[in-house]
């Protein structure tokens, strides 16, 4: 068996256009299961640990600014192989190259800042994904 938990974030482009339903219709509709979810504006320090990994890269400070600028629906999702499995369903990173039939290639575009406002988020391993769910759903940690 190999079923595990991903941590899925509806970024704040993504909450702002009303698309957190049309995201887990999509993450539904797949088959995974919906283990929590929370609307939340992330603080500063939450934001330093999730993206630690990206600290000191040039796309961090703007990166950090939207991420911070309104409300994200923090989800966390389970089936087997689900991490893979949503960055899938997401797309490439940058949504004006994300293929048409995923979530960035279908919802998102260049709306500016280049692949900072890319609709989602997905965990991109077991690790990160426990070491995510713990940031944003501390009461699920452990
Ligand atoms: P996440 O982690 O949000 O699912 O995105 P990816 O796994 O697809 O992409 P990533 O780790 O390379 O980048 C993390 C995060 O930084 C933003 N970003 C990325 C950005 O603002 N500018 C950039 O040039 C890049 C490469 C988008 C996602």
């Amino acid at each position: 068996m190999t079923t595990e938990r991903s941590l899925v974030l509806v970024k704040p482009d993504g909450f702002g256009r009303g698309l957190t339903g049309e995201v887990l219709r999509r993450i539904e509709a797949k088959g995974y299961v919906l283990v929590a979810l929370r609307i939340t504006t992330p603080t500063a320090e939450m934001l330093a640990a999730h993206y630690a990994e990206h600290q000191g890269k040039p796309f961090y400070g703007e990166l950090v600014d939207f991420m911070s600028s309104g409300p994200v629906t923090a989800i966390v999702i389970e089936g087997n192989q689900c991490i893979p499995g949503f960055r899938s369903l997401a797309g490439a990173t940058d949504p004006t190259k994300a293929l048409p039939g995923t979530i960035r290639g279908d919802l998102g575009r260049d709306w500016g800042m280049g692949s900072t406002e890319n609709v989602v988020h997905g965990s991109d391993s077991p690790e990160s994904a426990v070491r995510e769910i713990a940031i944003w759903f501390p009461e699920l940690a452990g």
